[in-house]
């Protein structure tokens, strides 16, 4: 595997240090890019120079015939260094570019993956997607193109115009006048098209995140029948892209035939006036030749200019939006002091925990306190939105409590470094979710080493989903999700069920995990979660009182504050929510009953 360099560096004040920086190992390649660059200039400077030459001295000489073929020869030979030293450079900066590309867009993906649940849950997909493609590939654009153009223009501009010193010094001067005012247009479109672009990349995003969104929701979309909503919001975003897409184009449109202009009519100008002087016998047709062809290598590369250094601005914006993700601060996955036991025993206490999700000013959860000891059932029983999940999200460290102190096995959880604690808690979350590959690989995916068969299959029958997966014409190898089967919801509980089990954690947390599925596979799964229960502390969030009541403790939660504690004997002596739900759900049940005895005794 390839090692990813900390491109931490790269965020700087001032975005070349950054750009710089981000160059780190390249640029000697780069560096050699534009010499070859600067070397494919001086060959076109001296092929107009030996024309020049040859228009003077040798034409008119007596030996022509026999200085033809060589200077012909020499002629080819400037041509064919310049298009060599211009593909040479071409070719390396372009490697260059593609190699910096590459290990941005690895590190971004790196960095993306360590970043906390806090900040996944206020970053928008679509956004993500476009820093880590688009944004990188402007970049890339710039290194390879913009940069290295501007390099190998200024390093022409400099060779062609001592050469014209060398011809002329008037007719030099002459022939550059108009270069300031076509550099300080190119100053103005570099802040305009700076902005332009910062504009249209943002509505880009804007764009992305609806349609990545569209196209996960579409089902929703089509449930509702409210296609012609989403494709009229969908077009007013996209209006408002392409509106801001033409204001660039605008800009580039009213750029080309400006600089064209001034550039066409210096050339005429300069042309003019080495003209006058050639009538004038101030300079000699040889002269005249050369001079053309210089002042032709210097004018358009210089209206090019205008373009590239435009175009730089938006690898800038570009690069900004990278390291706004790059600034990102990295969840600490291996720091921690504690002595890392191989395996948890369990012993979990919550001691008047406080916690509160990022920018929101109401708390989760207020004062939670209990204690269970190694390999006990606990049971989080509360209406939607009670802080059952919040609470425990805190135990993998997903996020950090504001107050209290939560201690596993006897320390304090801030001391365990969070890859230990994801390692050895296995959390079956409460929306599934599967990628998109075989079952078999979605199973396994939480373990490192090879998996047998049978301990896949072990986990399988644990969470009572093996029978499924065999019905199946593939098997474990039937492909999941985009092009693969469409399980249902139970079903994908279950494959998430059976990946956690393979896990074999110390810790378990059953987040709704059998919601989904039918009250009869409900008890099947809970018998055979039963021996792999046995020495674990478990947590399980449900809403059956079926599923919870031989837990050793049970918490009611409301509003994120525990409202009921104790075993399902001792709460059913309380009056509380316990009883109230118990009593409607045993109510329901017995009216099922009844109605299915009677549909017995009827037929
Ligand atoms: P459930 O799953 O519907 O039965 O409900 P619980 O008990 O799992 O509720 P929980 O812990 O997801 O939510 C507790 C409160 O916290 C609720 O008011 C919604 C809010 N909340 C949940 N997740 C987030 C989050 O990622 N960010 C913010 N800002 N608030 C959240
Ligand atoms: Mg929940």
């Amino acid at each position: 595997m390839n090692t990813i360099p900390d491109l931490k560096q790269t965020v700087t004040k001032y975005k070349f240090s950054g750009l710089w920086r981000l160059m780190d190992g390249y640029r000697w390649q780069y560096l050699i890019a534009i010499i070859s660059m600067g070397l494919a200039a001086v060959a076109g400077s001296a092929l107009y120079i030996l024309l020049g030459k040859f228009v003077d001295d040798v034409l008119p000489a007596a030996n022509m015939r026999q200085l033809l073929p060589l200077v012909s020869l020499g002629l080819i030979g400037l041509a064919l260094t310049q298009g060599a030293f211009t593909f040479i450079g071409g070719r390396l900066a372009a490697q260059t570019a593609e190699n910096i590309a590459r290990t941005l867009r690895n590190y971004l993906y790196d960095h993306i993956q360590q970043l906390s649940f806090t900040y996944h849950d206020q970053s928008q997909t679509g956004e993500l997607l476009q820093r880590t493609t688009s944004d990188v590939d402007t970049m890339r654009r710039m290194f390879a193109e913009q940069a290295i153009g501007i390099g190998r223009i200024s390093l022409l501009f400099v060779v062609n115009f001592t050469a014209l010193l060398t011809l002329n010094v008037r007719l030099a001067f002459i022939s550059v006048i108009i270069i300031p005012i076509v550099l300080m247009i190119s100053l103005f479109f570099f802040f305009k098209i700076g902005k332009a672009y910062e504009a249209f990349q943002e509505q880009e995003a804007v764009l992305s995140n609806r349609l990545q969104e569209n196209l996960t929701g579409v089902r929703v979309v089509k449930a509702f029948a409210r296609q012609a909503y989403e494709i009229e919001a969908f077009d007013v975003e996209n209006r408002e892209k392409w509106g801001r897409g033409r204001r660039l184009t605008l800009m580039h449109a009213f750029y080309w035939p400006t600089t064209d202009m001034l550039c066409g009519t210096q050339m005429v100008a300069a042309f003019f006036f080495a003209g006058v002087m050639a009538v004038h016998g101030e300079i000699t047709a040889g002269m005249y030749v050369a001079y053309v062809g210089l002042v032709v290598q210097i004018i358009w590369p210089i209206r090019n200019l205008g373009r590239l250094v435009a175009d730089v601005s938006t690898g800038f914006v570009s690069f900004g939006r990278v390291q706004t993700v790059i600034k990102e601060i990295k969840e600490p996955m291996v720091e921690g002091t504690a002595v890392t036991a191989d395996r948890l025993h369990g012993a979990v206490t919550f001691d008047d925990v406080h916690f509160a999700y990022e920018n929101e000013k109401e708390h989760a959860l207020h004062g939670i306190s209990f204690t269970v000891k190694p390999g006990k059932k606990i049971a989080l029983m509360g209406s939607t939105g009670s802080g059952k999940t919040s609470l425990v999200n805190l135990l993998p460290r997903f996020y950090e409590c504001s107050n209290g102190r939560i201690t596993l096995d006897g320390v304090d959880l801030k001391r365990y470094p969070r890859a230990f604690l994801r390692e050895q808690i296995g959390i079956v979350m409460q929306e599934p979710f599967l990628f998109s590959t075989s079952i078999r690989n979605n199973i396994s995916y939480g373990v490192n080493h090879a998996v047998t068969d049978e301990e896949m299959f072990a986990a399988a029958k644990a969470a009572a989903v093996h029978e499924v997966i065999l019905s199946f014409p593939d098997g474990y190898e039937t492909m999941v999700g985009e092009r693969g089967v469409t399980l249902s919801g139970g079903q994908k509980q279950r494959i998430t069920l059976a990946r956690t089990i393979l896990c074999d954690p110390g810790l378990l947390i059953l987040d709704d995990a059998t919601s989904a599925v039918d009250t009869e596979t409900d008890e099947v799964i809970r018998f055979a979660l039963e021996k792999l229960m046995q020495n674990r502390t478990t947590f399980i969030i449900a809403h059956r009182i079926q599923t919870v009541m031989d837990a050793d403790l049970i918490l009611m939660l409301e509003n994120g504050r525990i409202i009921q504690r104790g075993t399902h004997k001792e709460l059913l002596t309380q009056e509380g929510t316990y009883r109230q739900i118990y009593d409607l759900q045993s109510r329901i049940e017995e009216e099922l009953q009844t109605e299915l005895g009677e549909l017995i005794i009827e037929n």
